[in-house]
């Protein structure tokens, strides 16, 4: 049995009560597409580089999460093949000389399916890990993730991936307005930005946490249950 009792992990604004049995680690949008050059986050103008330091924290947390036996989810952005789910303003915004859908050196750009849309190799989901295809920046927007978390009686959640201020922050700000106690690491999170990515985090936790809480993965690590 998994322990039911609150573990407490230093955070701001002040200690997450971690209850491991009900808490989830969702990883978003770690993939190529947004990590390695020739994708979409690239084609945005972005140094891909800049987020690469949060791949390592995230192989560390995720083998513990797995370890732990808790449930992992992941989330992947990107559109169906034929771009019936990409709006045209999405589509349009950007102004370079590829868009979402256009060939690029990792297959069509964002598109379910490609090369670039999958998850980086140091972070693939095991078969057992559901993934969450989204539209959007937010990981609920379109998805059936607040269904799959409610039927495991998931009422907490471990946020990471990539970037701190879209889709991290949009998905934290959707799980939050769910009912869902939010904690991110702050080195499992990053932002082509680094001002972005500071601020982005103080604004989860300002107020008293109004979005959540913010920890660092090394500290959630210590404190996981060992396999059931
Ligand atoms: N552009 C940017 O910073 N991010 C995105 O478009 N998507 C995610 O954050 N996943």
């Amino acid at each position: 049995m998994i322990e039911k009792s609150s573990i407490k992990i230093e955070a701001e604004p002040y200690p997450f009560a971690l209850t491991a049995a009900s808490c989830a680690l969702l990883i978003l949008d770690m993939q190529r597409d947004f990590l390695e050059p020739g994708g979409f986050g690239e084609m945005l103008g972005n140094d891909v580089s800049q987020v690469r330091h949060a791949i390592e924290p995230n192989r560390q947390l995720l083998m513990a999460w797995r370890a732990a036996g808790l449930l992992v989810i992941h989330a992947r952005e990107g559109h169906r093949p034929d771009l019936t789910d990409l709006p045209e303003a999405k589509r349009k915004r950007g102004w370079g000389k590829t868009s979402i859908g256009d060939h690029g050196p990792m297959g069509r750009i964002l598109v379910r399916g490609e090369k670039g849309h999958d998850i980086i190799p140091e972070l693939y989901p095991l078969p057992s890990e559901p993934v969450i295809d989204k539209p959007g920046k937010g990981a609920f927007y379109a998805t059936d993730l607040h269904t799959i978390l409610q039927n495991h009686g998931i009422k907490q959640l471990v946020i990471t991936g990539v970037t701190t201020e879209v889709c991290v922050h949009t998905t934290v700000r959707e799980a939050n307005d769910r009912g869902y106690e939010c904690l991110v690491p702050h080195d499992c999170v990053a932002s082509y930005f680094p001002h972005f990515h500071e601020v982005g985090l103080k604004m989860i936790t300002a107020q008293g946490g109004i979005f959540g809480w913010v920890s660092d993965s090394t500290r959630i690590r210590a404190v996981l249950p060992k396999k059931l």
